[in-house]
């Protein structure tokens, strides 16, 4: 691995850099690529700033971290140039009317969407690396540095600049076709870019997407292509989405089920409903996801994000008490690992409960 010091600049046109990308995404199931040069300014990050400041971080310590990088890449790496941003769909569908309050859903529908099967951050990041991989053997001095969630970046800012999507009211990065079921990863790299538009401007389009976009992105920051719908903001049970835009995850579900391993906050466990392990409810009505359940893409969601069949031998009665040895033997390498056995049982109990209750009303 080169030093940091030892790294230079590479210059690779945008048209290249946009056919070698098509290649090597299509093999490696990454569904949008795209590039944001380096400086480039964050038109939202007052957004981010705000958010810390009004403590809706939930005291999730990991995105205090770096703030200053997370601003502006080049204080940690100052020879960085760009920075390459990834979409890869993990699911088809949203169906909007799921029932579950019903005591006879099977678990794993209880379970948010990326969750079911295995962790994004291996099978995303062994793609990202595969990509990067076949970049560096065509462009010689290539230097890139991937990652998903663990590094030090607003990923939907770039993604969004990127022309990669627009940003929702629900916060997340939507695409007009893929709808949102995406995860996105970056690659900090020293290439510069000929060609690539300098920004902080989203682009009109990325670099390479499985199925092109039917309108421009959004270019104001306050602009974006939900009109006046407000249905994520209507669904949310814990009122979690702010009218002002933005998130408070203290009221997040997702916070609650995987961040806080199954703490809701005192008195708001009924909030919770029949949900075990994060939340899909302001993504499922949005009609951006609607539509794209509806749409055929080409190339196959990754496989990988499936349910696992061992998931099938378990009820929501096991989960309850499922012992430490067991999970640890069946969620190694799955998101649902990140509850911990306590947590994922603290979960399924309150479920449980929050059904029982609703039966017996
Ligand atoms: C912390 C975190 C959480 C927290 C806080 C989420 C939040 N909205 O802030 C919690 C635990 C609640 C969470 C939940 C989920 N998360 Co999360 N999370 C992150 C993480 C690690 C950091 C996000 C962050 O910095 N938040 C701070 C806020 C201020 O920034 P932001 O959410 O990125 O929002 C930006 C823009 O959207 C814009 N903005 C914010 N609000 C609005 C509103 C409007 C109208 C506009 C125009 C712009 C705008 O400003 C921000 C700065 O650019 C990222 C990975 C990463 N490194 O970026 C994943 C990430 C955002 N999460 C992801 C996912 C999949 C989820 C869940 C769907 C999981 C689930 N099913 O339970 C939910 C979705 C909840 C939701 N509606 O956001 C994906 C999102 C992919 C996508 N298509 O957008 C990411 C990118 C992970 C990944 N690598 O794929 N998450
Ligand atoms: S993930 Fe669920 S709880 Fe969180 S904002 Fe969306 S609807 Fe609300
Ligand atoms: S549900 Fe409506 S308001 Fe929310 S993100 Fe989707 S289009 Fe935007």
């Amino acid at each position: 691995m080169r030093r940091p010091q030892d790294i230079t600049e590479v210059t690779v046109g945008r048209a290249d850099l946009a056919a070698l990308l098509a290649g090597l995404c299509r093999v490696h199931r990454i569904d949008l690529a795209g590039a944001v040069a380096l400086p480039c300014e964050q038109p939202h990050r007052r957004r981010w700033q705000a958010w810390l400041a009004a403590g809706h971080h939930a005291e999730l310590e990991y995105v205090t971290r770096d703030p200053a990088a997370r601003q502006d890449p080049l204080r940690r790496s100052p020879w960085a140039r760009s920075v390459l941003i990834f979409g890869q769909r993990y699911t088809k569908g949203w169906p909007a009317a799921e029932d579950l309050q019903l005591r006879d859903t099977i678990w794993t529908e209880r379970v948010a969407r990326y969750a079911r099967g295995l962790d994004y951050h291996d099978v995303l990041l062994k793609d990202i690396k595969r990509v990067v991989k076949g970049l560096a053997a065509a462009i010689p001095g290539l230097a890139a540095f991937p990652a998903t969630d663990t590094g030090p970046y607003l990923e939907r800012e770039y993604a969004w600049l990127a022309g990669l999507g627009f940003l929702g009211k629900n916060t997340c990065l939507i695409h007009e076709k893929l709808g949102s079921g995406l995860f996105l990863g970056v690659a900090l790299t020293n290439l510069r870019i000929d060609g690539l538009p300098p920004g902080p401007e989203p682009q009109a389009e990325p670099l390479y997407a499985v199925v092109p976009r039917r309108r421009r992105p959004a270019r104001s920051v306050a602009a974006s292509h939900c009109g006046s719908c407000t249905a994520c903001l209507a669904a949310c049970p814990t009122e979690a989405l702010l009218p002002e835009g933005g998130l408070d995850a203290r009221s997040c579900l997702s916070t609650w089920t995987i961040e806080w391993q199954g703490r809701a906050p005192a008195g708001r466990r009924a909030e919770q409903g029949g949900l075990l392990f994060g939340c899909d409810i302001c993504q499922s009505v949005c009609p951006w996801n609607q539509r794209a359940a509806g749409r055929e893409v080409p190339a196959e969601v990754r496989g990988e994000y499936a349910v696992l069949p061992a998931h099938a031998e378990l009820t929501l009665a096991d989960l309850v008490r499922i012992d430490d040895a067991d999970f640890r033997a069946r969620f190694r390498r799955t998101p649902l690992w990140r509850a911990h056995p306590a947590g994922l049982r603290r979960n399924a109990g309150v479920v449980v409960a929050n059904l029982a209750a609703k039966e017996n009303a």
